[in-house]
């Protein structure tokens, strides 16, 4: 079929598909007949009690300013691609991992501050098995005398409650804080290390 007689066939159609006269506006009519429902403001989303929360079993972290987010941090030989910067860049999908032990590292908090608490996070994925890390905590003002304020002890960690370790320790002044992990059971080898996610000071 030749382009003219195409185009001539289109318009029959199109006419023939169109109402009289053309399309036409919806009759007024219509917008009287909308019903308008109201709801309550919702700011956040609510979970009924019959679900809980996975998260409500996770170690609660204290709401206050955590100092060490984003503040310099100097660390140990670290395993393939697990640096430092992972240590507190607010995330738990990032994480470090020393080469071997003792593991040791050093965040500048930037100031001096009244300190009481540490946590260590790993991610909560249940793909990290539960494992105990032996953790020592120690501040200091000059970066150079540190003072231990929790002594090395075996820290438990498991994802059914957030693969999260929070401690408590006497209010200290601090401008340096000081992990040393010395062992963990879940990469004990020779080419193991300290993994952890992330580190909060408070
Ligand atoms: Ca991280």
């Amino acid at each position: 079929m030749k382009k003219r007689a195409w185009a001539a066939l289109l318009a029959v159609l199109t006419a023939a598909a169109l109402p009289a006269g053309g399309w036409t506006e919806a009759p007024d009519e219509a917008e009287t007949i909308v019903t308008i429902v109201t709801a309550p403001e919702q700011t956040q989303a609510e979970r009924p009690p019959c679900f809980p929360d996975p998260a409500d079993k996770f170690i609660r972290l204290p709401e206050t300013e955590n100092y060490a987010l984003g503040k310099p941090v100097q660390a140990s030989a670290h395993n393939d691609v697990y640096v430092s910067r992972n240590l507190n860049d607010g995330k738990v999908e990032t994480y470090w991992e020393s080469k071997g032990f003792p593991a040791e590292v050093t965040v500048d908090l930037e100031g001096t501050f009244t300190i009481t608490a540490a946590a260590f996070c790993l991610n909560p994925s249940a793909i990290w098995e539960p494992r105990t890390q032996e953790i020592t905590v120690l501040a200091s003002l000059d970066g150079e005398n540190f003072t231990e304020v929790f002594p090395a002890a075996a820290c438990a960690f498991d994802a059914e409650t957030g693969n999260r370790v929070l401690i408590g320790f006497a209010p200290t002044e601090a401008a340096f804080v000081r992990i040393i992990i010395t062992s963990n059971t879940a990469y004990p080898s020779h080419s193991g290390g300290a993994q952890i996610a992330e580190i909060c000071i408070y």
